[in-house]
C-alpha cells in the first residue's frame, strides 16, 4: 500500500511540466573569463543536492554556487567575469548552516513548484541567515562593500525557519543597484519570542523587491539602505511587519499587512522618508509608527501615504510618545486618499504640512483600477522549451570577438515573426558594430544578467553623430515588446553611442490601463558603460586625473546618451533599470575609481511611462531629463553626479549642444554667473546658507531636469552629489552641502500665469519625498534656486515631503 502511494506521488510530480530554464540547452559563456570551461548555469542537483527534506543539502548547494573559482572571500570584492545562474528544482532542501552567495549570482527556483530551503533544527542560531548574500568577514566587514553589490537576483524560493528554535533570519541581503528579489515566501516562527526575521538588510544603495510573502516572525523584514523600491509585499501574523532601520528615501507600493501588531515602524531618527501607496492593512493594531512629533520642522521621518485602506486598525499613525496621531476604526474600515507629514513647497516653502485625506490630481491614465499600474517581470513559466529561440542557435557567438550584428538582427527578426517565440540570449558578450533593431512583437530574456550587447567601432564613434546600439521599434512604429535581464554596453571609445533608443508606441487603454492590452515592459534591462572586463574602459585605460586641470582622454569618451525614449514612444513600463557610467573598475581588487565620460543619461520625450525602481548615475549633462513628456510615473528614482566634476565642469567634453534634444546650456546658465536664488526671502535659516553658498559650482550635471512636461508624478527621489574633483569634503553639513549649486530643475517654458500659477488644469509636477545630498539648492524652478538644503535637514540627506508645481 505504502509503495503504491509513493509511486503515485512520483508519477504526479513528474507530470508537472519542468520550467523551461531547467531544460533549455545551457550554452551561456563567461566571455572574459580566462577559464574556457567555466559553467554559467548550475543545477544544484548536479552538485548532489537531493531536495528530499531529509538529506543535508548545505554543502551541495554551496558547491553549486562556488564552483569555478568565482568571486568571493578576501581575494575578490567584485567581478563581472564569473556570472552564475544557480538553479534550484522543486523539492525541500534541508540546510544545517548558511548558504553563502557570491558576487554576480542569480539564484532561481522553479516557479511552477517553488523549492523550499528549510533550516534544520540544528541550524546554529548565531548564524547570520539561511541564505547569506554578503557575509561578514573576520575583519568585521562585509565581503562585498554593500554599495557595490550589483547584478544579483533571487527568485521563486520558499525560505522556512520554523524548525529553528531561538533567533533565526531567512535572508541577509545588503544590496545595491541592479539587484532584485522576486516571488519568494518567508515562513517564520509564529512565536514572536523566538525572534525570527524574514529579510535583514542593514546597508547598501538600493535595488528592487517585489511579490514577496512573509508569514510570522518577530519582524517580517528589517530594512536599512539608502533608498529602495518595493512592490507587492504581503505580511501575515508578524509582530512587526516592517522595521525601518534607516533610510534616506523608500517607496513601498501595494503592501498587504494582515494580523500584525505593527505595520511599519519608522520611528528611528535615522529614517529620512517613506512613501507608501496603494496598500491595505487589516487587523493591525498600529499601521505606522513615526518618530516625528506634530509640528516638527525638520525633514526627518517625512511620510507620504496615498490610497490606503485600513480595516480593523485602531491606530493609523502613532507618534513618538505612543499617542495616536491619526485614528483608524477598530471595528470597521477607513479609507485614506492620502496624508503627508513633512515640509511642503507648493511651489514656495517650506511650510510644515500635516494634512489628511488629500486628493490631488492622480492621472487615471497611469492606473489600472484604483492603483497605479504595476507588473512583475515575466518568467514565461507556462511556456515549453520549444517556444524559445537561443542566440547561439542563430550563430551569435557572444565571444566578444565575432561581429554578431547580423546574427542578432536575424534572430530578432525571425522571432518577432511568430508571436509564440521568445528570444533567449545566452550569457555572453555580443559584439555589435551597428544597430540591433528590436521589432514590435519581440519577447526576449537574457541569461544570468550576463547577456551583454556591446556596441563597438566606427558607427558609434562620432561625438556629434548619435547612433543607437539597440533600437526598439523605429520612430512612429506601433507594437508591443517585453525585454528582461539584459545589459547594453559599449567597448572602447564610442562617443556617438546611444545605448538604447526606444521609439515604440504600444496600444494600451486610453484613459486607464487594461490587463489585456498592457504597456510594453523592460524589466532588469540595464546600461553599463566602462569598468568591466572587456570594456577597454578600465583602470589601465581610464585612470582618474584629478591633478590635471580639465583633461579628458578621448579614448574614455564612451557614449552620447544612455537611453532615449523618443517623442513617438508611449506606454512603456520600466522596472529595476540601472543606467551606469562606471565610477570604478569592478575587476580591480580595490575597486579603484576611473574616469569614463558619457554625455546624457535618460531622456524622456514620450508619454505614459512608468519608471519603477530606476537609477541613472554619472552622466555628464544630466541623469534624468524630461522634455515635453506627459503622464510619467517615477518611483524612487536615484541619481549621482559624476565624481570628477567640476574638473572638468559640465558640459565638457560634450561642448556641442544639441538643441533638438534640449541639452542644458551650462555656459549660459552658469558660467556667466547669472543664476540667482530666492533663499533670502525664506523665513528661516537665513544665516547658515549665506556662508554655504559662497562658492558652489553650478556647471555640474543635473540629477533631474524637467522641461515643459505635464502630469509628472514622482514618488520618492534621491538626487546625490557626493564629490567635487573626487573629494567628499563638500557633501557635509560643515561645508554647506556645496558640491554643486543645484541638482533638480523644473522649467515649464513660460506656461505660467503672471501670479506664478501653472496654466495647466492640473499640477504639472508632483514630487513627494525628495532627498538630496551635496546640493545647496534642492529645487530650481524657472531658473531660480528656491529650496535650500538647510531648510530641510534630515539624515545624511536633506528631505522635503512635497513639491507641487
Ligand atoms: C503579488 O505577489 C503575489 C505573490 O507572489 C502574486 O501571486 C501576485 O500575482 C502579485 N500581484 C501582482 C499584481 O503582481
Ligand atoms: C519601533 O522602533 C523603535 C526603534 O527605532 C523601538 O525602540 C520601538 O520599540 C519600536 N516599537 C515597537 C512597538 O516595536
Ligand atoms: C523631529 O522628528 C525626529 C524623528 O523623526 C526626531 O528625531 C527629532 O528629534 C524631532 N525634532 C524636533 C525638533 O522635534
Ligand atoms: C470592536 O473592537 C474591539 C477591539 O478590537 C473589540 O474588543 C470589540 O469587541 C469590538 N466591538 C464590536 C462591537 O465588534
Ligand atoms: C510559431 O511558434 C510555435 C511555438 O514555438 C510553433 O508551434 C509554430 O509552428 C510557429 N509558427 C510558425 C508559423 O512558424
Ligand atoms: C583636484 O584635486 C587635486 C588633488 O587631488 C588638486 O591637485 C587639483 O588642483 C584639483 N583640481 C581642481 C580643478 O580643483
Ligand atoms: C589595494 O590597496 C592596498 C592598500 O590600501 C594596497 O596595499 C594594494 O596593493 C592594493 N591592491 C591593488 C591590486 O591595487
Ligand atoms: C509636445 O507633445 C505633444 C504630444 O504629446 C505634441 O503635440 C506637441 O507638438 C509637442 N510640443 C513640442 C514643443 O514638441
Ligand atoms: C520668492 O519666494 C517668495 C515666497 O517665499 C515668493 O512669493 C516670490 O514670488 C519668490 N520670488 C521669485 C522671483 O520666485
Ligand atoms: C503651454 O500650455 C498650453 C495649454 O495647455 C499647451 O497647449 C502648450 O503646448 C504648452 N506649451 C509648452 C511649450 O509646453
Ligand atoms: C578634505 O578635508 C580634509 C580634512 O579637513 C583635508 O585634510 C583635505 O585636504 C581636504 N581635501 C580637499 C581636496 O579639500
Ligand atoms: C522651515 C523649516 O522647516 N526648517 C527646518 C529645517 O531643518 C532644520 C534643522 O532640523 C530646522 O531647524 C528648521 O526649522
Amino acid at each position: 500500500m505504502r509503495r503504491v502511494f509513493t509511486f503515485l506521488l512520483l508519477a504526479a510530480s513528474t507530470a508537472v511540466a519542468t520550467f523551461w530554464m531547467e531544460d533549455i540547452a545551457h550554452q551561456g559563456i563567461a566571455t572574459f573569463n580566462p577559464d574556457k570551461n567555466y559553467a554559467v548555469f548550475r543545477n544544484v542537483k548536479d552538485f548532489g543536492a537531493r531536495g528530499d527534506g531529509v538529506t543535508d543539502d548545505t554543502a551541495a548547494i554551496n558547491a553549486a554556487i562556488s564552483s569555478g573559482n568565482r568571486c568571493a572571500g578576501y581575494a575578490c570584492i567584485g567581478s563581472t567575469t564569473t556570472p552564475a545562474v544557480v538553479y534550484i528544482p522543486s523539492g525541500t532542501y534541508l540546510i544545517s548552516s548558511p548558504i553563502v552567495s557570491f558576487y554576480y549570482t542569480q539564484i532561481i527556483g522553479d516557479p511552477n513548484d517553488m523549492p523550499v530551503i528549510k533550516g534544520a533544527p540544528n541550524f546554529p542560531s548565531h548564524a547570520m541567515a539561511l541564505l547569506d548574500a554578503n557575509p561578514y568577514m573576520d575583519n568585521g566587514k562585509l565581503n562585498f562593500a554593500a554599495t557595490n553589490v550589483f547584478f544579483r537576483q533571487l527568485r521563486n524560493i520558499v525560505f522556512d525557519t520554523t524548525a529553528i528554535r531561538g533567533p533565526a533570519t531567512a535572508l541577509h541581503w545588503p544590496s545595491s543597484q541592479a539587484t532584485s528579489i522576486q516571488n519568494c515566501v518567508f515562513k517564520l516562527s509564529n512565536d514572536y519570542e523566538e525572534g525570527h526575521t524574514g529579510i535583514f538588510m542593514e546597508e547598501g544603495s538600493g535595488g528592487m523587491m517585489s511579490d514577496l510573502v512573509f508569514y510570522g516572525g518577530q519582524y517580517g523584514a528589517r530594512f536599512g539602505n539608502q533608498q529602495y523600491t518595493m512592490r507587492n509585499l504581503s505580511f501575515y501574523s508578524s509582530q512587526t511587519a516592517i522595521d525601518q532601520i534607516w533610510d534616506w528615501g523608500w517607496t513601498y507600493k501595494s503592501l498587504t499587512i494582515v494580523d500584525c501588531q505593527v505595520g511599519i515602524n519608522m520611528s528611528s531618527s535615522a529614517v529620512g522618508s517613506v512613501t507608501l501607496l496603494d496598500s491595505y492593512f487589516a487587523n493591525v493594531k498600529t499601521a505606522v509608527i513615526t518618530g516625528r512629533n506634530p509640528g516638527n520642522t525638520t525633514g526627518l521621518g517625512s511620510l507620504m501615504v496615498q490610497n490606503v485602506e485600513y480595516t480593523n486598525v485602531p491606530t493609523v499613525l502613532e507618534g513618538p510618545d505612543g499617542e495616536s496621531l491619526l485614528l483608524g476604526d477598530p471595528n470597521g474600515s477607513v479609507y485614506d486618499g492620502g496624508y503627508v507629514r513633512g515640509n511642503l513647497y507648493a511651489p514656495y516653502g517650506p511650510k510644515v504640512f500635516e494634512g489628511r485625506d488629500i486628493r490631488w490630481n492622480q492621472p487615471s491614465t497611469l492606473k489600472l483600477g484604483d492603483k497605479y499600474y504595476e507588473r512583475s517581470k515575466p518568467q514565461y513559466e507556462n511556456h515549453p522549451v520549444s517556444d524559445f529561440v537561443s542566440a547561439r542557435d542563430f550563430n551569435a557567438a557572444g565571444d566578444g570577438l565575432t561581429d554578431d550584428t547580423a546574427a542578432l538582427n536575424r534572430l530578432f527578426e525571425t522571432a518577432a515573426a511568430n508571436v509564440s517565440k521568445i528570444v533567449f540570449l545566452n550569457a555572453g558578450y555580443y559584439r555589435v558594430t551597428d544597430t540591433i533593431y528590436i521589432p514590435p512583437n519581440t519577447k526576449a530574456v537574457g541569461e544570468a544578467l550576463g547577456a551583454v550587447i556591446m556596441g563597438v567601432g566606427a558607427k558609434f564613434s562620432d561625438i556629434n553623430t548619435p547612433h543607437p546600439v539597440v533600437q526598439v521599434g523605429r520612430p512612429g512604429e506601433v507594437g508591443y515588446v517585453e525585454l528582461s535581464d539584459l545589459i547594453v554596453s559599449t567597448q572602447g571609445p564610442t562617443a556617438g553611442a546611444v545605448l538604447i533608443e526606444y521609439n515604440l508606441n504600444t496600444p494600451a487603454g486610453e484613459t486607464t490601463c487594461t490587463s489585456n492590452n498592457p504597456p510594453s515592459g523592460l524589466w532588469d534591462v540595464h546600461i553599463r558603460i566602462g569598468g568591466f572586463a572587456g570594456s577597454q574602459l578600465q583602470l589601465g585605460e581610464c585612470p582618474t586625473t584629478p591633478d590635471i586641470e580639465n583633461v579628458v582622454e578621448a579614448t574614455c569618451v564612451a557614449g552620447y546618451m544612455g537611453m532615449h525614449i523618443t517623442p513617438t514612444a508611449g506606454n512603456l513600463y520600466m522596472e529595476n533599470n540601472w543606467l551606469w557610467v562606471s565610477d570604478h573598475d569592478i575587476e580591480d581588487h580595490n575597486n579603484t575609481r576611473i574616469d569614463v565620460f558619457v554625455g546624457r543619461g535618460l531622456l524622456i520625450e514620450g508619454t505614459r511611462i512608468w519608471l519603477v525602481g530606476t537609477s541613472v548615475e554619472h552622466f555628464t549633462l544630466y541623469q534624468y531629463q524630461l522634455v515635453n513628456a506627459s503622464d510619467i510615473w517615477m518611483g524612487q528614482i536615484q541619481t549621482e553626479t559624476p565624481y570628477y566634476q567640476p574638473n572638468p565642469p559640465a558640459p565638457y567634453p560634450f561642448s556641442q549642444l544639441n538643441k533638438e534634444l534640449n541639452d542644458p546650456d551650462f555656459l549660459a546658465d552658469c558660467l556667466g554667473g547669472t543664476y540667482t536664488n530666492n533663499f533670502s526671502t525664506v523665513a528661516t535659516g537665513g544665516a547658515s546658507h549665506q556662508t554655504s553658498t559662497e562658492n558652489p559650482p553650478c556647471a555640474m550635471a543635473w540629477g533631474l531636469r524637467i522641461v515643459g512636461s505635464r502630469n509628472v508624478m514622482i514618488f520618492g527621489a534621491g538626487l546625490y552629489s557626493f564629490f567635487n574633483n573626487y573629494s567628499t569634503n563638500c557633501s557635509t553639513v560643515a561645508s554647506g552641502e556645496n558640491c554643486q549649486a543645484r541638482i533638480f530643475s523644473v522649467q515649464q517654458d513660460g506656461n505660467y500665469t503672471s501670479a506664478g500659477n501653472s496654466l495647466y488644469d492640473a499640477e504639472t509636477v508632483q514630487l513627494y519625498n525628495l532627498n538630496t545630498i551635496g546640493s545647496v539648492s534642492m529645487i530650481t524652478r524657472q531658473d531660480i534656486d528656491m529650496a535650500a538644503w538647510d531648510e530641510n535637514l534630515s539624515t545624511f540627506s536633506s528631505t522635503l515631503a512635497i513639491f507641487r508645481d
